[in-house]
């Protein structure tokens, strides 16, 4: 073991103990000795003359202070310590870097031909000595040289100022950026593109200049990004106020890259999934990633990069509001049901896992290793729902009434949670508090309701009880302020006005204490309750509804998502009870009030067809997985498939009706169009489980004229394990076999491939000409799907599947543990498993534990899961 990292906590913030002004940034870019010289106008900001820049990987080449040699100082581990300064002076430094063999995509690198960087959060840092802190905001001024023929666009934040030839055939362009930021925004790059470009007039008539840039021969992949990005400033001007504040604006899509895309000021790169995009190249669900990540990184310039953080721990600030950002933006532009489904299951499925898992951390945390451990689920995804409950609770005036208060406050400084907390409290005259918990508080609190009915007084109570289990990490939990959304119907499914004492009350109760009893009056009937409406809380909720109540409330709820919540409940109770008949040898089996109810759904014509699709899908494994302390892999599987089936033969000539109706002849992407094809696919999904399955499904592969139908039909194909699939596999490959890009829908495929064999095709596919596992792409989506959408082959009893993942993930520690990190996250729930599953997985992470050069990002995961 080497040594071990050390964590940092929340608590010991201290302020910096310099500021820099200015940085004027040179890069001689070459492939394996870049130099880059970084002049800094810095001043003291307390009393220590000893100055500590953050390095790391870095070779030190000189260092001066008011253009004299430095000799006071020392390179320590992580950083260079310097001494004996002046109050303020101009601090030159010179470090050389090896961009090429950067395979941890961090700092700067080389993406194929083209140089990029990621700096969030500490790459800075790899690239030259810094105060590599968010808190810390100077004017960058950037100027890069290279090879004028290989590198005709030389590119950075701000505003391009300069240019000229060097020797050799060498050019350099001179960027400046006019807003302060932090290291973390900085951005390069350097490459050959073919370049999209357009314009964008703001509602106070600036025109700012639009440039995509993309891989020679990919413009064709580019004009959704750019309609994306146009579609979002101008949402951003209308339900924000907010107006982009520089004359250009770039996206660069590169296909190595460790994430989603990074919002630097100006010059947003990406990961290229989320740029790229044509009917024959990418489906529905790829057009509105596109929308939803290009969306998210513009509304970053103001929340992120005009009020950014004070410190990492604070990382909510920017990430949870912003998701909450593009959640609304793509709820306005598209369905706002379909959008909260998808959002809510993503929080049931994998954040509620997280809360149960040794990673569990609050929102924002208080204890970090390393900091890229912390994009998580929590504070991107439950970070949202928080700034949404402070929706709710004050209202869409009331919350743009605290946006505007917080950016008067904060514009150009680095803020934290707590201050954009106080600007809502304040703005809007709610009491946070305690709602302020949700910010300190890890874990899934669950909500206990119980009801009851008075004919004589014609009262009707709702009891909630609140409890949030110990996490790992924090055994003390409080109750939280929930705002929990009701609705109450007579039984013509009329809605029942709720008065308490001769009041209204408003549809949102306020649940701040462990147990509180709400009364209502009036109720002429023994009504049924629509409960955490909207998905008001993250929160799981036990109410012992009959199948009648969630049949009735299917068909009769006002509000879309909580008649697909009432279905998903419906589904739930029959997914519980026949797990435990499969676990007792019995068949798995679905009453015909269940199939009715999903058959009305099916043929309701006053849904529209996206929200239809929704209804009839299954939660994932993993969401199952979720509802158990110990989860029965085989079980859930056999139960989850087995419902398809019934559902599946007892539909079939609805679903079969329903599939041939939908036909499109053109191929549009709007949302409508979009969700049309999400219901036939669906219903294509079941009917892959019927006689007509296999020639069904070929016949759709085969007259596909876009992506989305093409993959629907290997994807059903897949999962039901046609006779088709190698076909339709062998052809795609031989198609695509040239595009990475298009390819990793085929590794997904073929990770995700329930198939007795599927791990030995998986090795076979990793040698597959479009694979490599340098790339975070390919291995997401080969590997990534194995462990995470493959619970039948991962967790087989041999444990093959838990040591091809321990191998993969030693390889990754050495060249990418970022990515590693990412991969590790299923083998930390061993918890989850049988005795004998989890010693298999406990070798695993033990024989990682014991590599003497374990990257800090696993080192941070694999202690917290076996101290468990
Ligand atoms: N802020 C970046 C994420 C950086 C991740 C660093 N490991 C993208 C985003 O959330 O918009
Ligand atoms: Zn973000």
């Amino acid at each position: 073991m080497a040594t071990q990292p050390l964590a940092k906590y929340r608590k010991d913030y201290q302020s910096p103990t310099h500021l820099i002004s200015d940085i004027d940034l040179t890069f001689d870019l070459h492939d394996n000795a870049t130099i880059v010289t970084a002049v800094s106008k810095v001043n003291q900001a307390g009393d220590s003359d000893e100055l500590w820049l953050d390095g790391e990987g870095l070779k030190l080449v000189s260092v001066s202070v008011n253009d004299t040699a430095w000799s006071e100082y020392a390179e320590e581990e992580g950083g260079l310590r310097l001494q004996s300064l002046p109050e303020s002076f101009e601090l030159v430094i010179v470090t050389e870097i090896d961009p090429e063999g950067n395979t941890a995509l961090e700092g700067l690198y080389k993406s194929g031909g083209a140089f990029c960087t990621q700096c969030e959060a500490e790459g800075f840092r790899r690239i030259t000595y810094y105060m590599d802190r968010p808190d810390v905001l100077a004017k960058f001024t950037t100027t890069v040289i290279a090879d004028e023929k290989v590198y005709p666009f030389l590119l950075s934040n701000g505003n391009r100022i300069e240019e000229g030839k060097a020797d050799d055939g060498r050019h350099w362009v001179k960027w400046q950026d006019p807003h302060p930021k932090p290291a973390y925004l900085f951005a390069l790059v350097a490459g050959d593109f073919d370049v999209l470009r357009d314009s964008y007039k703001t509602q106070s008539g600036r025109d700012v200049a639009l440039e995509i840039f993309v891989d020679k021969g990919n413009l064709d992949r580019a004009p959704h990004a750019m309609t994306s990005l146009i579609n979002s400033m101008k949402w951003d001007e209308e339900r924000f106020g907010l107006e982009y504040d520089l004359d250009i604006y770039m996206i660069v899509a590169v296909d190595f890259f460790n994430m989603g895309a990074m919002e630097n000021k100006g010059l947003n790169i990406f990961n290229s999934k989320f740029v790229l995009a044509n009917d024959q190249t990418a489906t529905d669900t790829d057009y509105l990633g596109i929308e939803a990540v290009i969306g998210h990184e513009y509304f970053h310039n103001w929340t992120g990069n005009r009020v950014t953080c004070r410190d990492w721990f604070q990382l909510s600030l920017k990430e949870g509001l912003t998701v909450f950002r593009d959640q609304e933006f793509s709820s306005d532009l598209g369905s706002r049901a379909v959008n909260r489904i998808n959002n809510v299951r993503i929080i049931r499925g994998p954040q509620f896992a997280e809360d149960a898992s040794p990673m569990s951390h609050p929102i924002r945390p208080d204890k970090v290793i390393e900091m890229n451990n912390f994009y998580t689920l929590t504070v991107y995804e439950k970070g949202s729902e928080v700034i949404r409950m402070m929706h709710t609770l004050l209202g869409e005036e009331g919350f743009q009434a605290g946006m505007k208060l917080y950016f008067e406050r904060h514009d150009g400084t680095a803020a934290t949670c707590e201050n954009f907390v106080s600007a809502m409290e304040d703005a809007s005259g709610v009491d946070l508090t305690q709602f302020r918990l949700w910010y300190s508080q890890s874990g899934t609190p669950e909500l206990t309701v119980t009801s009851e009915y008075h004919e004589a007084t014609k009262q009707f109570s709702l009891t909630i009880k609140q409890v949030t289990p110990a996490t790992q990490e924090q055994s003390e939990k409080q109750p939280l302020h929930i705002p929990f959304d009701i609705e109450l119907y007579d039984s013509k499914g009329g809605v029942v006005g709720l008065t308490s004492n001769g009041e209204p009350v408003a549809n949102v109760l306020n649940v701040t204490d462990a147990e509180q009893t709400f009364v209502f009056d009036d109720v002429a009937e023994k009504p049924v309750p629509s409960l955490l409406r909207e998905f008001s809380a993250p929160v799981k909720l036990h109410y012992d509804y009959s199948d009648e109540e969630l049949v009735f409330l299917m068909t009769h709820a006002r509000n879309d998502f909580a008649r697909w919540d009432a279905g998903q409940m419906l589904l739930a109770k029959y997914i519980r009870d026949n797990v435990t008949k499969v676990q007792s040898g019995e068949n798995v089996s679905l009453s015909e009030q269940v199939i009715d109810a999903f058959r009305g759904a099916l043929l309701d014509s006053s849904l529209e067809p996206a929200f239809i699709a929704e209804m009839l899908s299954l939660p994932s494994h993993n969401e199952v997985s979720g509802w158990y302390d110990i989860v029965d892999v085989d079980a859930v599987a056999k139960v989850l498939g087995g419902i398809k089936s019934i559902l599946a033969s007892e539909l079939e000539d609805e679903l079969s009706a329903t599939y041939h109706s939908l036909k499109q002849v053109e191929y549009k992407i709007d949302h409508d169009s979009i969700g049309r094809r999400a219901l036939r696919n669906t219903c294509l999904g079941f009917l892959a489980k019927t006689e007509q399955g296999n020639e069904l499904v070929k016949a759709q592969y085969q007259h596909a004229n876009n992506m989305t139908d093409t993959i629907a039909a290997m994807s059903a194909a897949n999962q039901s394990q046609l006779a088709c699939r190698e076909d339709l596999m062998a052809d795609y490959s031989d198609k695509w076999k040239h595009d990475g890009l298009v390819m990793d829908k085929w590794f997904n495929l073929q990770g995700s491939n329930p198939a007795d064999n599927a791990l030995e095709v998986i090795k076979e596919s990793m040698n597959h000409p479009a694979f490599s596992l340098k790339n975070p792409n390919r291995t997401r989506n080969l590997i990534g799907s194995f462990l995470n959408q493959n619970p039948v082959n991962f967790h087989n009893r041999s444990g093959e599947g838990y040591k091809f993942a321990g191998e993969i993930l030693q390889t990754l520690n050495d060249s990418n543990p970022q990515v590693a990190s990412r991969l590790i996250d299923p083998l930390l729930k061993l918890a989850k498993y049988d005795d004998q599953r989890k010693s298999l997985i406990k070798a695993e992470l033990e024989a990682l534990q014991g590599l003497d050069n374990l990257a800090k990002d696993l080192f941070e995961k694999v202690s917290k899961a076996l101290e468990a």
